[in-house]
């Protein structure tokens, strides 16, 4: 058994290539570079798994308790660096691959990003688990192994196209398959009742089955031999009842369940802060959910004999409505499969249960036709009917012969299963993700069961992990911050504040910048490679990555490139410091008004990038294809940090956090974590702007305000408006940009319009900010030693204290 202070290079590259020949059959002298990297992978995994059984004996031994955390998305990105960093011979192995001829980053280039999410929501679960396992706690992630995760973006003539994203066509070296650990999940058919022992059995017949085939995913904790899982569900036919049906001759039965075996893990709903009541989308929660809750009996089973007892042993943490059946699947095995009574169950569900509510968008809110809910769920629809029918009594005991408190808490309303009132009736804890959004929370979206129940809500200000955002992401910076204030703020990231010391002093200013430089020197580079344009590294880098979504505004950013390249052709000698304005965005699939302000980014860019009267002044660059892999790259490189939503729609954001962290202010409005990040870093080291959740919520409540009134008075932005309907942006069809034009005039229903002035003067004070040399380095050094907050690891010590109470477990490494 190999251990991590013994690393060997000779012994590593001896691996490697015995590893080309056991996988492919060749010498490494004739390997292809994705051979080379499945090779490093595997005498990686290989380390890995000692580690992993080890935490796993030792969670055993301890009988420890564990959290669940359950998620459709764990937004993972590629996992060779990060692994390697964590086992802790990242330069050991560089070296070695050196020596063979090989470069470390083009290697880890050879990965596939497993997208296995969309955005914030799975990135966030991805964070966590990085942290759970350095911190030393015990946790499983939950999860689907779509066959393709999020689609591949490319730009053709401007415009979005999705590619299926094949991510396991070359075989993923580190998952492992577990068949010996499958479950059965049953749809469909029908609910018998009958009377044994005094009681009722509920007995589903008619069902399609499904076997749930979990692969495991090490979750390497950064120096401490922690392995956690990551734990994705797969789905096969359920071989023995296809046999049996043709034995019965139910030939189309056994044909159904092969098709749904086939198409119910197939693709990852590639939408973000939408819903799409799609069928299949309720069967991928309750195949995951039943398999995921199934086995975590099953382990609780193994080292527990008292069923009673799962909340002392077992946490489930709902990321958002989307694992929400888990609560009603609970009840459902532990009267019908353990024999407990209601009461039993409920108590043991509602202690073991808690949910993360991540939206106050009303068109994410999760709700699913009953008609449909109960056909495919049978018995999971009667449990929550009897759920509803209680919780309903309840407030009828509390708020007599109000109506309007059941019709805004019911968990069954109007034809539809309300799935954010179901979490929050089945758990013991409901959080938001930043301050603001959980007082928004309490004080509207939830009022009422805020009401009846306040100690239930708390607050977890989101985090990022400084270890893939920093530490692999800008190794530059990583080396620097080691040099100066010393290596701990890897697994402790508030040491980051000792960066403060050195803020005023020139030398340090200067070091900083120059990093800055060189990271945005690779960011140019990517760039030329991937998009073909030349960009300038000392333009002012200006970035917005992110979903694109109308609330997130990127159509305030690009209305704004475009009034300042008419000021700028207006007036040739303008003084304006050249600027580089930075997009990446994917649209889901069917969000055509999301899918037109790429086209129109990409536009504005045709025509700017290509009029040299404005000697490259402002340049504009829409990344394709954004995903982890080059956020770490373009996050690296920034300078100004995009976070321009309507002020009360944006839950936390965790990019703000990572832009931070890395040296980059913040120019955005008062809305999610930005508020939390200008409380740490100051107002004067942000640059914010617009109305405030308050106000807009205000106007909301009064019905809109009238953008006309703006259009009216507003030179600048009638003057924008008019561009996107005269054919400036597209000759070819002046019409083209219509609806974004209607979407502003009409109703501007995020405020884009109102906002458009205080946004133009925010970054105006951008501008004029960054020609200070030294105290833009301050400002970007003051924004990187305020970011400690801003650690998952924080994040996760606040779950773990106030709502999973986990103990930290130490794993050695036998010698
Ligand atoms: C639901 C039903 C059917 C299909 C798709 C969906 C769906 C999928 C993804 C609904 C929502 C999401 C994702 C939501 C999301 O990413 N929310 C973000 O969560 C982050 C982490 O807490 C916050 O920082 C962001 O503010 C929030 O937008």
């Amino acid at each position: 058994m190999k251990k991590m202070a013994d690393f060997d290079k000779e012994s590593f590259k001896t691996e490697v290539k015995n590893n080309v020949k056991i996988l492919y059959r060749r010498d490494i002298e004739e390997a292809t570079p994705q051979m080379i990297y499945q090779a490093v992978a595997y005498s990686v995994k290989d380390d890995i798994i000692d580690r992993w059984i080890e935490t796993h004996k030792e969670y055993k031994k301890q009988n420890a308790k564990k959290v669940y955390y359950l998620s459709m998305e764990f937004l993972i990105g590629r996992l060779l660096g990060n692994n390697i960093l964590s086992l802790g011979y990242y330069p050991q192995i560089k070296e070695a691959l050196e020596e063979m001829g090989f470069d470390m980053d083009f290697i880890e280039d050879q990965e596939r990003d497993p997208a296995l999410g969309n955005g914030g929501l799975g990135r966030l679960a991805a964070c966590f688990l990085d942290s759970l396992s350095t911190l030393g706690y015990p946790a499983y992630g939950c999860g689907i192994r779509y066959r393709y995760g999020m689609f591949k973006q490319k730009i053709k003539d401007g415009y979005q196209y999705e590619v299926p994203d094949d991510w396991l066509i070359n075989g993923y070296p580190f998952e492992v398959k577990r068949a010996e650990y499958a479950v059965e999940v049953k749809f469909g058919g029908y609910v018998r009742v009958e009377q044994k022992e005094g009681r009722n059995h509920f007995i589903q017949e008619g069902y399609s089955a499904i076997r749930a085939v979990p692969y495991d995913l090490p979750v390497v904790g950064y120096g401490n031999n922690v392995v956690n899982t990551l734990r994705i569900w797969d789905a096969e036919a359920s071989q023995e009842f296809n046999l049996e049906s043709f034995d019965k001759g139910e030939y189309s039965k056994a044909v159904e369940q092969a098709n749904l075996a086939r198409t119910l893990v197939e693709v990852l709903y590639p939408n973000d802060n939408h819903i799409s009541g799609k069928e299949l989308r309720l069967k991928q929660q309750y195949f995951f959910i039943s398999a995921s809750v199934q086995s975590a009996i099953l382990k609780f089973k193994e080292t527990n004999d008292d069923i009673h007892n799962l909340p002392e042993k077992v946490v489930f943490q709902l990321n958002d409505t989307h694992p929400t059946v888990c609560v009603a699947e609970l009840m459902r095995i532990l009267m019908d499969e353990e024999g407990l009574d209601w009461d039993e169950a409920w108590d043991i569900t509602t202690h073991s249960c808690a949910y993360t509510n991540h939206t106050i968008m009303s068109e994410a809110l999760e709700k699913w036709p009953i008609e449909l809910f109960s056909r495919l769920l049978p018995r999971v629809y009667q449990i929550v009917e009897e759920i509803n029918r209680r919780f309903v009594l309840k407030i009828q005991e509390l708020y007599p012969g109000n109506q309007d408190k059941i019709k805004s808490m019911a968990i069954l309303y109007d034809g539809q299963v309300k799935m954010a009132h179901l979490a929050i009736a089945g758990s013991f804890s409901v959080n938001g993700v930043a301050k603001l959004h959980t007082e928004i929370l309490k004080k509207r979206e939830l009022k009422d069961f805020y009401e009846m129940r306040p100690e239930q809500f708390n607050n977890k200000t989101n985090g990022i992990t400084q270890r893939r955002f920093l530490a692999h992401g800008n190794p530059l910076l990583a080396k620097w911050l080691n040099e100066n204030i010393g290596e701990g703020w890897i697994t402790d990231l508030s040491q980051i504040s000792k960066v403060k010391v050195l803020v005023d002093d020139p030398k340090y200013q200067q070091e900083f910048m120059n990093i800055k430089y060189q990271n945005k020197l690779r960011l140019a580079k990517y760039i030329k490679e991937n998009n073909g344009i030349d960009v300038d590294p000392d333009s002012i880098f200006d970035v917005q990555i992110k979903r694109l979504h109308e609330y997130k505004r990127q159509l305030l950013n690009i209305l704004h490139v475009m009034h300042l390249y008419s000021e700028l052709k207006e007036n040739p000698d303008m003084d304006m410091y050249p600027r580089t304005f930075i997009f990446g965005a994917k649209a889901a699939a069917g969000y055509k008004r999301a899918k037109l302000t790429i086209k129109l980014i990409n536009a504005v860019a045709d025509v700017i990038n290509n009029d040299a009267s404005i000697e490259g002044k402002i340049k504009v660059v829409f990344i394709e294809d954004y995903r982890v892999s080059n956020a770490e790259i373009i996050v690296a490189a920034a300078d100004v940090s995009e976070q321009i939503s309507t002020a009360s729609r944006e839950a936390s954001g965790t990019g703000n956090m990572k832009f931070m962290l890395n040296g980059a202010p913040t120019l955005g409005t008062m809305d999610g974590a930005n508020v939390e990040i200008v409380e740490e870093v100051g107002a004067e080291n942000a640059f914010i702007f617009g109305l405030s959740a308050d106000e807009v919520m205000k106007y909301e409540r009064e019905g809109g305000y009238n953008p006309w009134d703006i259009y009216n008075s507003n030179q600048n932005v009638r003057r924008v408006l008019t561009q996107l309907i005269n054919g400036m942006y597209s000759p070819d069809d002046p019409e083209r940009f219509r609806d974004l034009y209607d979407a502003l005039t009409k109703e501007d229903i995020y405020f884009i319009l109102k906002d458009f002035d205080s946004y133009a003067e925010a970054q105006r004070r951008v501008d004029a900010a960054y020609r200070d040399t030294s105290a833009w380095a301050r400002m970007a050094m003051m924004n990187t030693a305020c970011a400690g907050k801003f650690s998952s690891d924080r994040t996760i010590e606040e779950y773990v204290k106030d709502i999973w109470h986990l103990k930290k477990i130490k794993v050695d490494l036998p010698k």
